[in-house]
C-alpha cells in the first residue's frame, strides 16, 4: 500500500549524497541531510514510545530553531499531528488552545515549564517536554537515547498531519484541519509553478508556526532537496548580507519593506537570485515597485491561508508578473467570485472569493457547524476574502468581509481584542479598527467608550491589555470617545472609524 505521510515524500526528495548541508544557521551550525534522517527518526522513535492514541497531538509553543524543525518533521514521521504556536501568546491564550485541542505532547521553552506544564496538565497531557534555541531541553535529552532507524509511519492521503489554529467573526480561534495530502498536493504544485530547481539555496527567515514559514518556505525547499540559509530571527542586515549565498527569499510585505530601508540591497548584492515571493498580507504597488528599481527583481506575490495553504499566484515565468495582484488559481486549484445572491459574478466586478481542491483543509477541530457554515452546498470553502478577476485571469483583493487585521503578516482578530477590552471595569463598548501602517501595513486602533460617570485611561488599559495577550495584538493606540459611530440599524460604522483615523501613522 503506497504511504502517503508527507515526511516519506520529503524524505525521498532528499538529495542522494546524504552528506551535503542541508542547513546552515546564522549561529554558524551547520546540518547535513544525514542529520535531519538520524535526528527525526530519534525523536520519531521517542514520540512512539511514549503509547500516545492515533491522531494525538503534538502542541509545540518554542523558539526557532532547527530542532523545532525537526520535531515537525518527526511528528509527522511518526504519523502524529503537528499543532503549532506563536512564541507570542500568552497564558491565556494557551490555555484555550491547549483545552480546545487536548494535545498529549505539550513542547514548551524552559522559562516557560512553570505555567505551560500546569495549563497541560490540568487538561490532561501526559508528556510536557521542553525544547530551548541553543539546543538543549528534556525532548532532545529523551530523544538522544532512541534509536536513528524509523520507519516512517503508514499514512493515509486524508489523514490529520497539522491543526493550525485560525479565527473568525466569533473570535474564538478554531483549529485547521490539514491532512497529509492537503500539504503536499499544496507543495507540489508550488515546486512546479515555482521553477524550484537543483542548486537552489532559500533564505529562511520566518517563523515556522504558520503556514507561511512552516509549510511553504520549508516544504518547498525540502521537497526540492535544497539547502535553507536558516535565520532565527528576520535580521535585514543579516539577509543582505546572505543574498549572494542564495536564489530563492520569501516574506511578508513588512520585511520586503525593512529590507529596502538597508543600503547594501543593491542589484549587486542580488546578483545570484531567481525569485523573491511574498504573501499572507497585502504588498504594497510602492513596494513593489521600489523593490524592482533596487534589485532588478520582480516580486512575485501569492495568496493563501491556513484552511487552503496557497490559492493563487503569479506566474514564474510565462506571463507578467503583475504587482497589486495575486495572479492565478494554482493548478488544481478552482477560485470563483461569488455575489450576495450566490450568483457567479462576470469578470471585472467585484465579490466573495470562495475555493475547491486538493489542498483545502478537512474541517474545523471538533466545530462540525462551523465547518459547514464555512462551505456552499457544491463544495466550495468561503475564504471571507473579497476580490475580483479581470480579463486575463488575474485575481485581485480588494478588501475582507471577515472582521480581520492583518498587521506585519499576523492577524488579529477585533472580536476577540474588544472582547478582553470589554470586560475591563467603566467600559461601556470598544471598536477596533485596523489603520493603514508604514511597517506593519496595518495596525489596530481601539476606540473605547465609558459607562456614565466613569474616566477611562486609555494608556492603563493598553498595558492591562499587554499583560494577557500576545504583544503583536496589542492597539497601537487607544482612543476615549463619547459615543461609536452607528448605522440605522445600530450596526458600528467600523468604516467611519477607519477613515478618521486612516492618517494616524502616515
Ligand atoms: C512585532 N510587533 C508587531 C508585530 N511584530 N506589532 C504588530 N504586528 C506585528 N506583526 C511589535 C511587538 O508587539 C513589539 O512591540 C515590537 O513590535 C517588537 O517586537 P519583535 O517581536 O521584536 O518584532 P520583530 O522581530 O521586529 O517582528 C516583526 C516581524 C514579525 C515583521 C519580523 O512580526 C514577523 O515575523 N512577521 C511575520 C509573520 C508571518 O510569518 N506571517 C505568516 C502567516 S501565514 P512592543 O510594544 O511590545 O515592544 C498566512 C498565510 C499566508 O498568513 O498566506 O502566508
Ligand atoms: P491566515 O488566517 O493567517 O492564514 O491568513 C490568511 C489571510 O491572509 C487570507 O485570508 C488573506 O486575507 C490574507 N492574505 C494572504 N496572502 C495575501 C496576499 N498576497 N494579499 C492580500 N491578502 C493576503
Amino acid at each position: 500500500m503506497k504511504n502517503h505521510n508527507l515526511f516519506a515524500a520529503l524524505r525521498a526528495a532528499f538529495p542522494a549524497s546524504l552528506d551535503e548541508v542541508a542547513i546552515e544557521t546564522d549561529t554558524g551550525l551547520s546540518y547535513t541531510w544525514r542529520d535531519l534522517e538520524r535526528a527525526t527518526a530519534m525523536m520519531a522513535n521517542l514520540l512512539q514510545s511514549l503509547g500516545l492514541p492515533a491522531g494525538a497531538r503534538v502542541a509545540v509553543q518554542v523558539e526557532k530553531s532547527v530542532e523545532a524543525m525537526v520535531l515537525y518533521l518527526a511528528t509527522l514521521r511518526a504519523g502524529y499531528v503537528f499543532l503549532p504556536l506563536n512564541t507570542a501568546y500568552q497564558s491565556a491564550e494557551i490555555e484555550y488552545f491547549i483545552g480546545n485541542a487536548e494535545p498529549s505532547v505539550v513542547v514548551c521553552a524552559s522559562r516557560n515549564f512553570g505555567w505551560v506544564s500546569k495549563i497541560a496538565f490540568k487538561a490532561g497531557t501526559q508528556n510536557v517536554f521542553t525544547l530551548d534555541e541553543d539546543r538543549s531541553g528534556s525532548l532532545l535529552d529523551r530523544a538522544g537515547h532512541c534509536s536513528d532507524q524509523h520507519e516512517v509511519a503508514l499514512k493515509q492521503a486524508d489523514d490529520m498531519a497539522a491543526i493550525l489554529y485560525t479565527s473568525g467573526t466569533t473570535g474564538r480561534s478554531k483549529g485547521a484541519m490539514l491532512s497529509h495530502g492537503n500539504l503536499l498536493s499544496n507543495a507540489q504544485v508550488l515546486k512546479d509553478y515555482w521553477g524550484w530547481k537543483k542548486g537552489d539555496v532559500l533564505i529562511h527567515a520566518l517563523p515556522i508556526f504558520h503556514v507561511h514559514g512552516l509549510f511553504v518556505a520549508m516544504h518547498g525547499a525540502l521537497l526540492n532537496g535544497s539547502k535553507m540559509i536558516w535565520l532565527g530571527k528576520f535580521d535585514p542586515k543579516l539577509v543582505v548580507e546572505k543574498l549572494p549565498e542564495a536564489t530563492v527569499f520569501m516574506g511578508v510585505p513588512t520585511l520586503y519593506v525593512r529590507l529596502l530601508a538597508e543600503a547594501g540591497l543593491t542589484l549587486e548584492a542580488c546578483r545570484n537570485m531567481r525569485l523573491f515571493i511574498a504573501g499572507s498580507a497585502p504588498l504594497l504597488i510602492e513596494t513593489f515597485k521600489e523593490w524592482q528599481q533596487r534589485t532588478g527583481h520582480t516580486i512575485l506575490e501569492r495568496y493563501g491561508m491556513s484552511e487552503t495553504a496557497m490559492l493563487t499566484s503569479n506566474p514564474y515565468q510565462g506571463g507578467e508578473r503583475r504587482g497589486g495582484t495575486v495572479g492565478f488559481a494554482l493548478p488544481g486549484v478552482s477560485l470563483r467570485v461569488q455575489g450576495d445572491e450566490g450568483q457567479s459574478l462576470p469578470v471585472g466586478e467585484i465579490g466573495d472569493i470562495q475555493v475547491k481542491g486538493p489542498n483545502v483543509f478537512q474541517g474545523y477541530w471538533r466545530m462540525p457547524e462551523k465547518t459547514k457554515e464555512e462551505f456552499t452546498a457544491d463544495g466550495y470553502f468561503k475564504t471571507g476574502d473579497v476580490g475580483k478577476i479581470d480579463e486575463r485571469g488575474y485575481i485581485t483583493i480588494v478588501g475582507r468581509s471577515k472582521d480581520l487585521i492583518i498587521s506585519g503578516g499576523y492577524n488579529v482578530y477585533p472580536a476577540e481584542i474588544e472582547g478582553y477590552i470589554n470586560e475591563m471595569p467603566g467600559v461601556a463598548e470598544s471598536a477596533l479598527v485596523g489603520v493603514p501602517h508604514p511597517d506593519f501595513g496595518e495596525v489596530g486602533v481601539a476606540v473605547v467608550t465609558a459607562k456614565a460617570g466613569v474616566t477611562l485611561d486609555a494608556s492603563r488599559m493598553l498595558a492591562e491589555l499587554k499583560s494577557r495577550l500576545a504583544n503583536f495584538k496589542i492597539p497601537k493606540q487607544c482612543f476615549v470617545v463619547s459615543e461609536l459611530p452607528r448605522n440605522a440599524m445600530g450596526k458600528v460604522q467600523k468604516n467611519l472609524l477607519r477613515e478618521q483615523h486612516k492618517s494616524l501613522f502616515s
